[in-house]
């Protein structure tokens, strides 16, 4: 599926990219233009890149904003043996392990992450099965991980490890590149709506990266894999529904 046609399925949820991202879009329709000049996700990166400033931060609302209630989707309860031990203790043994290009690998209890400093945010989520919901996200920074496992310089994308199993058995994972992952919004939430994370929602641990569509968002987190490329891992595109369905990579907003 390309941008075009999932920009066109988005509809309303591109509002905050507004006219500059109409006018894109007219010029994308020029199919010679965009063969000429640009491939599929290099476009797209070319065109947020253009317009948008990345570091740019999502806009957060005000409480009295917040959705009555905030819906679960994709994977509701692992309900692996694992998990469901941990969930039973409080994820008192949960660790988040951070590894790959980095020069101290180590773990974070939930004990540890909370004792960072935390963010907290009231942002509006958006699935691309087209729902939306404005919630109050809270955590430590992604960057204060990464900065404590020392990322090499040959790292270029974070890669999050979850705990559940989808489609028959896959792994549910994501990546991120390295602007996403430092930018101040990003953050592994431990609390939502000023309680700690509900199963439904990623309990103990989950990724808000705010400036992308909800399937980025990845919940029940066990490892954080720092990379210079994509392809060896998993089905190499990058995230589960990059690699069985064709979502876009690079799901900006
Ligand atoms: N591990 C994991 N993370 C996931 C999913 C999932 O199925 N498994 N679904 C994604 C999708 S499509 C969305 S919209 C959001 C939903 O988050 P919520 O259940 O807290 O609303 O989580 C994302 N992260
Ligand atoms: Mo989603």
């Amino acid at each position: 599926m390309t941008i075009l046609t999932r920009r066109a399925l988005l509809g309303g949820l591109v509002a905050g990219a507004g006219g500059l991202v109409s006018g894109c879009d007219a010029l994308g329709q020029d199919e010679t233009f965009r063969s000429i000049l640009f491939k599929g996700a290099d476009w797209h990166q070319w065109t947020q890149r253009a317009l948008t400033d990345r570091n740019a931060l999502a806009r957060e609302f005000r409480p009295e904003q917040m959705s009555p209630v905030f819906r679960t989707n994709g994977t509701r309860n692992p309900n692996t043996p694992t998990y469901n031990a941990q969930a039973a203790t409080g994820f008192v043994d949960w660790r988040v392990q951070v590894d790959g290009l980095v020069a101290r690998p180590q773990s974070f209890s939930i004990a540890q992450l909370l004792s960072m400093p935390q963010r907290a945010q009231i942002t509006r989520h958006d699935c691309v099965e087209g729902w939306s919901a404005i919630g109050k996200w809270q955590g430590p920074r992604l960057a204060t991980l990464l900065d404590a496992a020392g990322l090499s310089d040959r790292a270029r994308y974070i890669v999050f490890h979850c705990a559940d199993r989808y489609a028959g058995g896959r792994p549910y994972y994501e990546s991120i590149d390295l602007v996403d992952a430092f930018h101040p919004q990003t953050i592994l939430a431990l609390g939502l709506n000023d309680q700690r994370l509900g199963v439904g929602h990623g309990a103990p641990v989950r990724l808000r990266v705010e400036r992308q569509l909800g399937y980025k968002h990845a919940k029940y987190v066990e490892r954080i894999e720092a990379v210079a490329d994509l392809a060896p891992i998993h089905g190499g595109k990058g995230g589960l529904w990059e690699d069985i369905a064709d979502y876009e990579w690079y799901a900006g907003i």
